[in-house]
């Protein structure tokens, strides 16, 4: 893939000395912390050598084929003594992650030896990496393309299994390819404008039309993909749901029912819940923040008290709220008492107790045991309805975008053919239609990053967690 950087030498990142690409760099890729093994990364041309000149067997480093394994111990040349017994994977011939030479070395997860290793590295004169540089380095090298590179740490950060399989499409460049067909129509369209601007209009023989329906039929994909955002940041970020009500209505009761265990304290005193309780769950693949909350009464009690307030903080935050009622002591009068909170376009109210209700006819909201788990799946598929906000269910083949900095682009792009459209339809010059087109192509140029700016540059990847 041809990617085109902008990137100027006296940009920011190259001031910083962060993201400078002639530096041999490592860090660790595994999470800080005491483990069986961890991996440490080792990246820049001359890094095999580099290694070799601590590692037990030299020859099998410099000579190793990419992609193999050596074994051997890393030695400390102050002490001549071993400082780990390691495995080392060779990618040479710019065929490593990073599009250059590199190896990765899985040793014991003891912090305290990779400490030793960073410390040699070091007196090597190689640096620790920052965040994101060996992607940094895969997208500067062409291996792979800005969508690509975002989509890296969506894999990484993915909460939930369909928000992993949704990044991973990405990270294949599924995104990049279609984002490429859309260019390439574009730029077909350019080739006509172009034609009729260098001949001018009188001299073709033909008038040619303006392919206004073409530029329409490019804007509705893009305008089908900007949809998916919604759906998208869902699944990557999630939502949040709080569980709200009056004390004794059977809250933790509904908690732990999600959770499918003993959770939040249940019983039959009220006020038992003071302060909330958040669990994390999955609601088919969405990502959810569950809150049990301290039930809405009048206390004397001043921790009771500072709960309910809390209560009303998380009650602004939350994406979806279930008002819950006793449905053997109160009756439709009671969902006066929460007026603003019923009209809100984010709550679902719930009958609960419908084991001991018998005969109850609520014309609003959901009817549920907590107890027994009756009427919960009707629930849960209104919570994921109102989740989706009208959206679609996802299937595996689809793709979404969740990136703000993708979605501002495909929207500038948007927006460039509209008033392409505009200015086709008023009979305007040519010259004028082709800036707008132009305008249109930098949009998805700089989606992928083929044309892109180093402060852009810099905002995706010190995003990134460092060893990725
Ligand atoms: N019969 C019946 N009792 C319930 C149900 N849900 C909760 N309870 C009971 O109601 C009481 C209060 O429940 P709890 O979950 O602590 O309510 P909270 O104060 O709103 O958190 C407990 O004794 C629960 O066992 C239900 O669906 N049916
Ligand atoms: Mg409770």
């Amino acid at each position: 893939m041809d990617t085109i950087v902008t990137l100027d030498v006296y940009s920011p990142l190259m001031d910083q000395k962060r993201y400078d690409q002639d530096d041999i760099i490592f860090a660790l890729a595994t999470p800080w912390g005491s483990s069986a093994l961890a991996v440490v990364r080792v990246s820049g041309e001359g890094c095999i050598a580099k290694t070799a000149q601590i590692f037990s067997r030299p020859t099998a480093l410099l000579k190793g084929e990419s992609h193999t394994l050596v074994h051997g111990s890393l030695i400390d040349p102050a002490t001549n003594k071993a400082i780990d017994e390691v495995v080392v994977s060779l990618f040479k011939g710019g065929r490593g992650y990073t599009g250059e030479e590199s190896l990765e070395i899985s040793c014991h997860g003891s912090m305290a030896a990779v400490e030793t290793i960073f410390d040699l590295f070091r007196g090597l004169g190689m640096r620790a990496a920052s965040p994101g540089e060996f992607t940094f380095r895969a997208f500067m090298h062409g291996k792979i393309d800005l969508t690509q590179a975002e989509a890296v740490m969506e894999v990484v950060s993915a909460q939930s299994q369909k928000g992993h399989s949704l990044a991973l499409r990405r990270l294949e460049g599924d995104l990049f390819n279609l984002i490429e067909g859309f260019k390439r129509e574009l730029l077909d369209l350019m080739s006509i404008l172009a034609l009729q601007l260098d001949y001018g209009e009188d001299e073709i023989e033909e008038d040619i039309e303006f392919p206004t329906a073409k530029v329409e039929t490019i804007k509705g994909s893009i305008e089908e993909l900007l949809a998916t955002y919604t759906i998208g940041r869902l699944y990557s970020e999630g939502a949040k749901i709080i569980l709200a009500g009056a004390t004794n209505v059977g809250k933790s009761t509904l908690f732990n029912l999600f959770l499918k265990e003993e959770r939040s304290i249940v019983s039959t005193i009220h006020g038992t819940t003071r302060d909330f309780i958040e669990s994390r769950v999955n609601l088919e693949g969405i990502p959810i923040r569950l809150f049990d909350t301290a039930g809405l009464r009048e206390t004397g009690d001043t921790i009771e008290e500072e709960g309910i307030k809390r209560t009303h903080r998380l009650l602004d935050e939350g994406d979806l709220i279930l008002l819950i009622f006793d449905g053997t002591e109160h009756d439709e009068e009671s969902l006066s008492l929460y007026g603003d909170l019923v009209e809100d376009p984010r709550c679902i109210v719930v009958w609960n107790k419908s084991d001991i209700a018998p005969n109850q006819n609520f014309s609003n909201g959901f009817t549920i045991s907590a107890k027994r788990g009756e009427g919960f799946k009707e629930l849960s598929r209104e919570m994921l309805k109102r989740l989706r906000k009208g959206a679609a269910a996802l299937d595996d083949q689809q793709l979404v975008i969740e990136s703000s900095r993708q979605h501002s682009e495909l929207v500038r792009t948007r927006d460039a053919l509209e008033r392409v459209v505009e200015l086709a339809q008023g009979g305007l010059p040519l010259d004028i239609i082709a800036s707008e087109m132009n305008e249109a192509l930098n949009g998805l140029g700089s989606l992928t990053g083929e044309v892109t700016s180093s402060d852009i540059l810099e905002t995706v990847f010190s995003n990134f967690c460092v060893g990725k």
